[in-house]
């Protein structure tokens, strides 16, 4: 029998990894879109006609009762939020609205229309924030830095609060950053190679970035998105930390990209407090075994291999 999968968030850049996947699989793939009045499907124009879409929003109970009514899925992924950290300080409200109290919205319609259907939540290294010890594992205490890492913080404890209350199949995957050349322009990965290509043919002159220091641990998200459907699959419902277990700075993002097109990324990169957080997360490491052992889940792409990756896209798209 055909499975059918419900993602929300599905033109983001993991939805749009995550639909790739499922449609690999055999899945039949719905997505939820929010109302605008342009369409922003970029990222899922080359599925466009294989995936159905819905229109629903995080804020509106009765939109996301009527999906799932609808479509009658067997699994829920649940990406859809507000996903850039600093516009959390400017809209600390609708960040919660959506990053948080959305997954109560979406754990209650589930509840609602059918017990059974299993569910993804898309937690976040950033609740770590502060981190209180490195790498971090799912026995490590948050100490979120951010509104959007409190936000992430609720949808995950709500998560967790849900399965154990109402014995939903409800988990939640920790996830550490992940890129890819389908990744918004915002994040700084995305900046970077997006600048390197368009310096590189002459468009730009200079990239301003803030702190070079922070250190994250990058992978890929087409690597990701298949641990995320990993976790469905389990007898048992279990939350597991996603990541590399390497760590890299912002100044090592700026060389190897650089580099990819001979050139020299201190005579580019200017340091500018605008990018600057009023509250920092210096860095960021996961210790995946868990995942390893149960999922038998790794990453796939270096990180080397995924700058280059992403310069490559950048340059071919400005070159167009
Ligand atoms: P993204 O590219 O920003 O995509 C977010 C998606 O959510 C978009 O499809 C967006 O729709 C949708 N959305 C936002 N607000 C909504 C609302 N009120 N109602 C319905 N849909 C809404 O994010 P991503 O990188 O794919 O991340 C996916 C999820 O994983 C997010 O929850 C993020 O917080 C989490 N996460 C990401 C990472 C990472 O490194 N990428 C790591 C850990 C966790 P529009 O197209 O209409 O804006
Ligand atoms: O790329 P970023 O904006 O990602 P951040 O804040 O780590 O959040 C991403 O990963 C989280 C998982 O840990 C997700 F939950 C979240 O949704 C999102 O996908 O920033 C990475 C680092 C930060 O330390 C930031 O201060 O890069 C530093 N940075 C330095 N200059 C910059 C810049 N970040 C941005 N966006 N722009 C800059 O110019």
């Amino acid at each position: 029998m055909t499975k059918r999968a419900l993602v929300t968030g599905i033109t983001g850049q993991d939805g749009s990894y995550l639909a790739d996947f499922l449609l690999e699989k055999g899945y039949e793939v719905h997505g939820t879109v929010r109302r605008s009045s342009v369409e922003k499907f970029e990222r899922i124009q080359h599925i466009r006609d294989r995936v159905t879409l819905h229109q629903m929003d995080l804020l509106d109970q009765l939109s996301i009762i009527t999906v799932l009514e609808d479509v009658e899925p067997w699994e829920v992924y649940n990406l859809a939020a507000q996903s850039f950290v600093p516009t959390s300080w400017n809209q600390p409200l609708l960040t919660g609205e959506f990053t948080a109290l959305g997954v109560t919205r979406m754990l209650d319609g589930l509840r609602t229309v059918n017990p059974d259907i299993r569910f993804y939540q898309a937690s976040s290294s950033e609740m770590f924030g502060k981190v209180r010890r490195t790498p971090q594992d799912e026995e490590t205490p948050f100490y979120p830095r951010s509104p959007y890492g409190v936000a992430k913080v609720y949808g995950h404890f709500i998560t967790v609060n849900y399965r154990e209350s109402y014995d939903l199949f409800a988990v939640s995957g920790i996830l550490f950053n992940h890129e890819s050349p389908r990744r918004g322009l915002e994040f700084v990965t995305r900046k970077i190679t997006d600048a390197v290509a368009r310096i590189k043919l002459k468009q730009q002159k200079v990239l301003r970035l803030g702190n070079l220091d922070a250190c994250r641990d990058w992978g890929f998200a087409g690597d990701y998105v298949d641990a995320m459907w990993r976790m469905l699959q389990l007898e048992e419902p279990e939350d597991f930390v996603i990541g590399t277990g390497v760590m890299h700075s912002v100044r090592d993002v700026c060389r190897v990209a650089f580099e990819h097109v001979g050139l020299d990324w201190e005579a580019y990169v200017m340091e500018d407090p605008a990018f600057l957080r009023p509250a920092e997360v210096e860095e960021l490491c996961a210790d995946a075994s868990k995942a390893k052992r149960l999922l038998d889940w790794e990453p796939v792409v270096s990180f080397e291999e995924l700058v280059r990756m992403m310069v490559d896209a950048d340059l071919e798209r400005h070159s167009g």
